[in-house]
């Protein structure tokens, strides 16, 4: 049996505006923008992943919503799925705690002026009709 280790990233969206990440590890990824998340544990579901990996990585409280559909091959043996996701009321605002150094709330004019990692871009293209 083959493995699949599945990373959960979210369309964290707010008025309009999709949040992206700017990574500061590892060396090959660093200054390479992604929809933040994360990789789901045994036994957790993606949803669940998801909400934990934005606490961690952001310090922010959010709600995943609905699949987006699509999934996307990473490295070998790894698959990254999108939901889209909220903040919730209350929460923090999110900021570049851990493997980030910069976060940007991006208007759909403003998508593509980040270099996305390449396999976040057809993502990123499926999240649009969220925003
Ligand atoms: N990853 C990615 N795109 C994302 C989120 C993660 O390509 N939107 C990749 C980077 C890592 C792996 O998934 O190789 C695990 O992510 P992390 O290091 O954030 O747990």
């Amino acid at each position: 049996m083959t493995e699949r280790i599945v990373v959960v990233a979210g369309a964290l969206v707010r008025d309009g505006r999709l949040l992206a990440a700017r990574r500061s590890a590892p060396p090959d990824l660093a200054g390479r923008w992604e929809l933040p998340g994360g990789k789901v544990e045994p036994g957790e579901t993606p949803e669940r992943a998801l909400v934990r990996e934005l606490r961690e990585e952001l310090g922010a409280d959010t709600q995943a919503l609905e699949r987006v559909p699509g999934e996307w091959p990473l490295k070998p043996g790894y698959v990254l799925v999108v939901w889209a996701a909220r903040l919730l009321s209350g929460s923090a605002e999110p900021a570049p705690l851990e493997d980030h150094d910069e976060l940007r709330w991006l208007t759909p004019e403003e998508i593509w002026d980040v270099d996305w990692l390449d396999q976040d871009v057809p993502a990123v293209k499926s999240a649009l009709p969220w925003l």
